[in-house]
């Protein structure tokens, strides 16, 4: 790793096993970041939080994401791979920055409206505070850049206005973070409702492709998906089923939308989803192959995340002992 590098900083949260929306939204740009960029590529546990989670569940989850990002080609050699909770400064870097955060500018997230409607009986502090636990996540390693997604723009409007905020303070203490928006990204939506993102945590599994399913689940799943009326196979915004069946298909082969759309001219629907099925077997299948072999060795993922957490700590205390020698807490 050379120190010129920039920073990158981005997490997953364990809280189900992960889709073809995650490798198309991040594990596929992750992998071809570390090269490049000196990265940082957490398991999110402590964001899972704001639900009820299973906590044996939550345990395997979080040791089947690490084996998950092996497999997908995140390299524990290049990339600092490590679990949220494992770095306590995150949650003390929280505590510092919510005190520089107004209760409007977290009342007013999208996210947390959408996920207290969806949650009603559990609206917690938790989930009005994560946007600060996320600046935590970013400023903590002095990230340049944040692969984030359109619903996570809000939140890192957030991040800097509070670095800024504390900057200005105290004098300059962290880098300002910028959104990176990757060149190759699509968000894949969710096969029965193709208006709503597909998610890990959706209760209905028919509505998405995990990246552990058997060939023969990718092809029922892809089988049994909604379409659109019409019969004319292109991207449109009134045809959301048939839009998303596109990207998976480019998604998978890494051919264009427009070249897709004019191999299938005159084709039907049923052409479609066969060749969009055909593809992400083949573009699952080494990935779920490797993850399987990864899982078995408890050893190299213990070590994995041993070396990410020791890395990890290193860098983050740093940023906390700033922190907490300029707003004036004594240290030994
Ligand atoms: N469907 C998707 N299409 C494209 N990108 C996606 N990402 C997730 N789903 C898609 C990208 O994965 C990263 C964060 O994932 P996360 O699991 O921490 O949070 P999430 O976005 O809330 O994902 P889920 O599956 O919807 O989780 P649950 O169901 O637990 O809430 C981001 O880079 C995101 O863009």
């Amino acid at each position: 790793m050379e120190n010129n590098q920039k920073i990158i900083l981005s997490g997953i949260q364990p809280s189900g096993n992960l889709t073809i929306g995650h490798l198309a939204g991040a594990l596929t740009n992750w992998q071809q970041l570390q090269d490049d960029y000196q990265c940082f590529y957490m398991i999110a546990d402590l964001h899972t939080m704001t639900i009820r989670q299973e906590p044996s569940v939550l345990r395997d989850k979080t040791m089947d994401t690490i084996a998950m990002y092996v497999a997908c080609g995140i390299s524990p050699e290049k990339s600092t791979l490590f679990v949220q909770s494992h770095v306590p400064a995150h949650s003390q870097l929280q505590w510092i920055l919510s005190c520089f955060t107004g209760y409007s500018e977290c009342a007013k997230m999208t996210q947390f409206k959408d996920k207290s409607q969806a949650h009603s009986d559990n609206i917690n502090v938790g989930l009005f505070a994560y946007p600060v636990l996320m600046a935590a996540d970013i400023l903590l390693y002095q990230a340049d850049l944040v692969p984030i997604g359109d619903d996570q723009k809000q939140h890192l409007e957030l991040t800097r206005n509070v670095a800024q905020r504390f900057n200005y303070h105290y004098s300059d203490t962290f880098k300002i973070p910028e959104p990176f928006i990757p060149k190759i990204g699509a968000r894949i939506m969710s096969l029965q409702e193709p208006t709503k993102k597909m998610s890990k945590s959706d209760e209905n599994e028919k509505n998405i492709i995990f990246l552990t399913d058997s060939d023969d689940q990718i092809r029922n799943k892809i089988k049994r998906s909604v379409t659109d009326s019409g019969t004319e196979i292109k991207c449109a915004d009134n045809k959301p089923g048939i839009t998303n069946l596109l990207t998976l298909l480019s998604v998978s082969t890494g051919n264009s939308l427009i070249n897709i759309e004019n191999n299938f001219i005159g084709k039907t629907y049923g052409d479609l989803k066969n060749t969009t099925a055909d593809a992400i077997i083949e573009f699952i299948k080494p990935i779920r192959n490797e993850y399987e072999k990864i899982k078995l060795d408890k050893n190299y993922l213990n070590n994995i995340i041993k070396d990410g957490m020791e890395k990890a700590n290193k860098t983050a205390f740093k940023t906390l002992c700033k922190v907490y020698k300029k707003i004036g807490l004594v240290q030994l």
